[in-house]
């Protein structure tokens, strides 16, 4: 039996239970990518940044795909298993043509035109991610991609038969293109394949390749800033409208401080990166005339195809990007 004393300490418990542990529900997010890379490290920021800000939802990160692999974010995040996610968007291109519209080689190749692009395809990439019960919160850049090979090269023709890692659809059709054989391989999955050979080579920036030391496995970067594709930060649409206002009101503002300062931060890192593949020993190379042409004809052909894919918004999205309408 409850005395009086020990039902006055009862409530107390109550209430106390009640607002913190209670009231405040933990919201795991899923990371594909390194805890030390600069898109984990945002991602905590974010989560830091809102739970000091309100007290709805108290945000978790996971990085390296600890809760969920690369290719399980969208879905696990679509389907409410995890409330947020950071996705490649690149390699969710066979869901939808939008999420392919940052991977087209050399249709963007600096910040500048990348974030023209990221701004130009926003609004579908929004209505797509909606019609999935997902919200787009931030996304942020990867530095230009380059190509990862053991020996110099001067064409595609030098490609042929290389294994090659693909992180997308793109990259699948790029080694296709090239004559290369594509094996689709998750950063997480990196090291392990290029230390048994299953890869050996790639497309990507400095700074994955940073991640899993791949100086140790390949020689040479043809720095041919051929595209600069995103990570983009997701939430599942019912848990969003769940959510009080004051509390979405803080999470967005959080995220586009977060979207502004990782532009900033990849920016930044892109020399950086570079240095360090260097003073490793990689070759940091130029392309020749013929290979750049031969990837010029490429990204023309993906260009096209994507466009044959995506229909009469892909038009509109490329006169606005270049600045036409
Ligand atoms: N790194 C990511 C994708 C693009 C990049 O530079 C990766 O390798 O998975």
């Amino acid at each position: 039996m409850l005395n009086r004393k020990n039902a006055a300490l009862f409530s107390v418990l109550t209430v106390t239970l009640t607002s913190e542990a209670w009231a405040q529900e933990t919201w795991d997010m899923a990371l594909a990518y390194p805890s030390s890379n600069y898109h984990s490290e945002l991602a905590s920021d974010f989560a830091s940044m809102v739970n000091e800000n309100q007290d709805e939802i108290n945000i978790t990160t996971h990085p390296g795909g600890s809760l969920y692999g690369g290719g399980q974010i969208y879905s696990s995040t679509r389907r409410g298993l995890v409330p947020l996610g950071e996705r490649f968007i690149s390699a969710l291109s066979n869901e939808d043509a939008i999420f392919g519209i940052d991977a087209i080689p050399f249709l963007a190749t600096n910040f500048d035109e990348a974030k023209a692009l990221y701004e130009a395809s926003k609004p579908k990439m929004q209505e797509v991610l909606e019609a999935n019960n997902l919200k787009l919160l931030y996304s942020v850049p990867w530095p230009p991609q380059g190509l990862y090979v053991n020996n110099e090269i001067n064409s595609i023709e030098d490609m042929q038969g290389v294994r090659f890692r693909a992180f997308d659809p793109t990259t699948e059709r790029v080694a296709e293109l090239m004559g290369a054989t594509p094996t689709s391989i998750e950063a997480a999955d990196l090291t392990q394949a290029f230390a048994t050979g299953v890869a050996e080579s790639m497309f990507g920036s400095g700074s994955t390749a940073y991640d899993s030391k791949l100086w140790e496995h390949v020689d040479y970067w043809y720095d041919i800033g051929a595209w600069l594709p995103k990570n983009m930060v997701i939430v599942n649409l019912d848990m969003w409208n769940a959510l009080r206002q004051d509390t979405r009101d803080v999470v967005l503002a959080t995220a586009a401080d977060i979207e502004r300062q990782g532009w900033e931060k990849a920016i930044e890192l892109d020399g950086w990166y570079k240095e360090q593949l260097a003073d490793n020993g990689m070759g940091i190379m130029d392309a020749s005339d013929q290979l750049e042409a031969d990837f010029e004809a490429i990204g023309e052909q993906m260009l096209q195809d994507w466009l044959d894919r995506s229909g009469e918004y892909g038009e509109e999205i490329i006169s606005t990007y270049r600045g036409e309408s």
